[in-house]
């Protein structure tokens, strides 16, 4: 039977826009929707670069104001891919139109923004959905599996580290994620935000955390135009502007169910290009995960004989691992770009089953709570409770 067809307007161009824009043009051709995308229109913050977009990725028009977008009567689902500081608008005006949301994280800069999205979304009752990608990786929705069926215990630790190298050099430009008006907070917001998430996902709600922040370039030279994620682009300006966020963020918490553990987020770990790990210890068992190694999920049994005991690597690879059957074979290792592909076939199935996916902004709004009592432990240097956060 022939798909269904659903109409994507993108908002935002950059690296986010291209890998959802594979992601839509490929998923109903990997794994069984209703629905087949169109890549009906998009709109970014600099027309010359997205129009090169455009032609490159197939979409039918571009749009010099993403209101339009939200105008059109034939557009199914709004896609935020756009810099933090747009999403809360952006949904809220989206959810106001009826349409279906599909955000990327985290949900906005602030707590206050986080809530008036979630909100709009749920009156509208629309499908919606934030994209903390690293939950569908195949080896940690496995490691969820394992945890939901007990065989880790109860969990005694859990330790989210997430390190990036990219803004080492001091003139790397003053783009929008050294901004706390735009990116809400720097390594706090940009990678602690998947941290926490997982953290959720895995282990439950956080009740109080105690921070530690760091900034360790306090001024950056202006940004040319083409200054992106992870690129300082042609032309740095000989002027500087003050950095307003944090470079390294260190925090230790503590989880409703007794767990005790910590996440440390930097920009400042020379060599690490994307080292996103977790590590969960409980009384039966412990599971080790690191993105740098995205295929294999470490597994340790203590409920086996002592004399077999060991950490073992899953290769998360085979047919009866999440996601894993619809692509290759087993040992055929999948990427970052697979990801963005899971969360786009559930968003879809969401949209006809009529279900709730997660994470969604609800999601956001907590996840956002956290890193809020996270700023106010650092600023106030004690231990704070997230519901301290109104
Ligand atoms: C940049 O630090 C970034 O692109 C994050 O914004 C993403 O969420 C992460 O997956 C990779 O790094």
């Amino acid at each position: 039977m022939a798909k269904k067809k659903i109409n994507i307007g993108l908002i935002g161009t950059g690296f986010m826009g291209r890998a959802h824009s594979l992601a839509w043009l490929n998923v109903s051709r990997v794994f069984d929707t209703d629905f087949d995308p169109v890549l009906k229109v998009c709109f970014s913050r600099n027309p010359d670069l997205t129009r090169e977009f455009t032609e490159k990725w197939g979409w039918e028009t571009v749009t010099d104001d993403w209101r339009t977008i939200i105008e059109r009567d034939d557009i199914d689902v709004i896609d935020i891919s756009a810099p933090t500081f747009m999403h809360s608008e952006i949904a809220v005006a989206a959810a106001e139109a009826g349409k279906h949301i599909f955000c990327e994280k985290p949900a906005a800069v602030t707590y206050a923004q986080a809530k008036a999205m979630a909100e709009a979304a749920e009156k509208a009752g629309v499908v919606h959905y934030l994209n903390h990608n690293y939950r569908r990786v195949p080896a940690v929705t496995y490691a969820k599996h394992l945890i939901d069926d007990g065989r880790i215990g109860d969990i005694f630790h859990w330790r989210g580290t997430y390190l990036q190298d990219w803004v080492v050099d001091p003139n790397f430009p003053l783009t929008w994620h050294f901004k706390k008006e735009l990116a809400g907070g720097g390594p706090l917001y940009d990678l602690n935000s998947h941290s926490v998430d997982l953290a959720r996902y895995l282990v439950g709600e956080i009740d109080a955390v105690t921070a530690v922040q760091k900034t360790f370039v306090t001024e950056r030279p202006l940004p040319g135009k083409r200054a992106a994620t992870f690129t300082s682009g042609d032309e740095v300006s000989e002027e500087k502007g003050p950095v307003d966020i944090d470079d390294a963020s260190f925090i230790i918490a503590e989880f409703e169910r007794g767990t005790l553990g910590s996440f440390n987020s930097t920009r400042f770990a020379t060599g690490r290009k994307n080292c996103n790990e977790l590590e969960i210890y409980g009384n039966k068992g412990s599971l080790r995960w690191n993105f740098e190694r995205m295929n294999e999920l470490e597994f340790f049994d203590a409920t086996r004989p002592a004399a077999e005991q060991g950490f073992k690597t899953i290769s998360v690879t085979t047919g009866n691992h999440p996601y894993a059957g619809n692509w290759w074979g087993p040992g055929h290792i999948i990427g970052y770009e697979n990801t963005f592909f899971h969360a786009a076939v559930d968003f879809l199935n969401a949209i006809s089953d009529g279900g709730v996916l997660t994470p969604n902004l609800n999601d956001g709004v907590a996840c956002i709570r956290v890193l809020e009592a996270a700023i106010k432990s650092s600023e106030e240097k004690r231990r704070v409770a997230v519901a301290e956060i109104k």
